[in-house]
């Protein structure tokens, strides 16, 4: 299986993936340089002080370097569009990205999953049934720890990718046992020429002739079925001939295994229809890695989410605040404000970096429920021209500023919304940055 051969390997991008590059090639005696357009890469002290004979190259990208490799490997941060990339497959050398070469090496079956939102609460959740079903996994990936990492040990039952679109534009080599596309929203426009070629990296994860599990209330992922391919369906929308659905019984919504009901969706911790589908994906991996039904559901019973998504920070005077930074795009920020409908006025804090995006799909979300936007970031202009009439909007300079704005308008009964519907690095390091400094805010209020 192990079909490296290049005798000089250029990394290109010196973060995670970089890092995790540079100890899965220089292990196996590789010569390897590294590059990076970053004047000071965070992982540029590492990878001298464990392997002080490799060349490293910061502040730029190196024609001649790169015309010199056998193997450019990218990280998912780079666009292979840049023109010196370019350059060097027009000479014919080979370019691939980390989850290539985990493709190449990885010694247990993979289960790969991406869409525009719901990954990282799908592979997580996943992992969770598994490990309750008394299996080995280890899941990494987009998710956090770099998919090459994951390798570094003896072989686990499976392996559990959450893999980005921008991982998947390198892969040629990865056969998934079982592989989903939750679903496709627009997303990292500024990265794409058109929605299609986001389409198309997604897609590549259904590559090979593992089971592909299909959201079949989302018409793009629908387009994406294979004939002869072994497929499993779930829809929120459909009860009949679906795989994994929705039923009513006893005056309740069950999630349904065809007409067969398994858990009632009260039972979940998480919640929100888009949960509910996230639910239902993992249903349909689980299935397809013969997980027991009932460790599947005692997990789905056990799971609470991940931090930064739609998470109850505090519920004060009658006015509750959800952190949900990790919406950075508007299909999850429209996710959360539909989750929230009909439990009291929303108020949205949203905005930051747009990356390019169409926001007029937020428009009609707004209209249902949202009282109030508190606008802030770069792009808080783009936002603000597709607020509906008769929906407040203010401008805020900072995050305690808009906890502030946003506490002043809010009375009992109102949510309070963090969700940007943007990428976060004009004002934090990251989601996560600026979810924290959300809770903080919002913990320091007064009772
Ligand atoms: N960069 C440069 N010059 C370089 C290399 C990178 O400017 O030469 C910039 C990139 O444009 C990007 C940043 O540096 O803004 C980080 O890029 P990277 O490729 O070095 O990133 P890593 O640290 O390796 O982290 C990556 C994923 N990041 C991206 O795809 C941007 C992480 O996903 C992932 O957890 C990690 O690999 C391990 O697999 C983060 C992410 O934001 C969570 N992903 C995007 C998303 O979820 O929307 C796709
Ligand atoms: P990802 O890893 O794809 O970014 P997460 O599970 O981290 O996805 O969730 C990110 C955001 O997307 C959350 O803030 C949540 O509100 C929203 N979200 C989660 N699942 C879905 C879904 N199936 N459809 C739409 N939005 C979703």
């Amino acid at each position: 299986m192990n079909s490296l051969s290049h005798k000089n390997c250029l990394i290109i991008g010196l973060g995670q993936t970089g890092l995790s590059c540079a100890r899965f090639l220089a292990n196996r005696a590789l010569g390897i340089a590294i590059m990076d357009t970053r004047e000071n890469p965070p992982s540029v002290q590492e990878v001298k002080n464990e392997y002080p004979q490799v060349l490293i190259k910061t502040g730029g990208l190196d024609q001649d370097w790169l015309l010199k490799a056998d193997l450019i490997v990218l990280s998912p941060g780079i666009d292979p569009r840049l023109p010196e990339i370019e350059i060097a497959r027009q000479a014919g050398i080979e370019i691939v990205g980390d989850i290539e070469l985990f493709a190449r090496y990885a010694d247990a079956p993979v289960v790969a999953i991406t869409g525009s939102n719901g990954k990282s609460t799908v592979t997580t959740l996943l992992a969770l049934m598994a490990q309750v079903s008394g299996k080995i996994v280890r899941a990494g990936g987009n998710l956090g720890t770099p998919a090459l990492d994951l390798l570094e040990e003896s072989a686990p039952d499976f392996y559990i990718l959450e893999l980005s679109s921008f991982q998947l534009e390198t892969v040629r080599s990865l056969n998934a046992f079982a592989a989903v596309v939750l679903n496709v929203s627009p997303d990292h426009m500024d990265r794409y020429d058109s929605l299609e070629a986001y389409q198309r990296a997604k897609q590549t994860i259904f590559n090979g002739d593992g089971v592909m599990v299909i959201n079949q209330d989302d018409p793009i992922v629908n387009d994406m079925r294979q004939s002869g391919r072994n497929t499993i369906g779930f829809s929120l929308k459909q009860s009949h001939g679906v795989d994994f659905g929705l039923m009513e019984a006893d005056g309740q919504t069950w999630l349904a295994e065809g007409e067969y009901p398994l858990l009632p969706v009260e039972q979940m911790k998480i919640v929100g229809s888009h949960n509910i589908a996230n639910a239902l994906a993992a249903l349909a991996l689980g299935s397809a890695m013969a997980l027991p039904m009932s460790s599947m559901l005692s997990a789905l019973r056990e799971y609470k989410g991940l931090p930064h998504r739609c998470r109850l920070v505090r519920q004060l005077n009658g006015i509750r605040w959800f952190n949900d930074s990790k919406a950075t795009n508007v299909g999850a920020c429209v996710a959360a404000i539909n989750g929230l409908a009909g439990s009291g006025n929303i108020i949205l804090i949203a905005g930051g970096v747009g990356k390019d995006q169409d926001f007029s799909e937020l428009t009609s979300a707004l209209k249902q429920s949202v009282k109030a936007v508190v606008l802030m970031g770069v792009d808080a202009d783009k936002i603000a021209k597709v607020i509906p009439p008769g929906v407040e909007q203010i401008q805020a300079s900072d995050m305690a500023d808009a906890v502030k704005i946003a506490q002043s308008i809010a009375s009992e009964g109102d949510n309070v919304l963090l969700s940007p519907a943007c990428a976060s690095f004009d004002m934090f390091s990251s989601y996560a940055d600026r979810g924290n400094s959300f809770e903080q805010a919002v913990r320091e209020i007064a009772a």
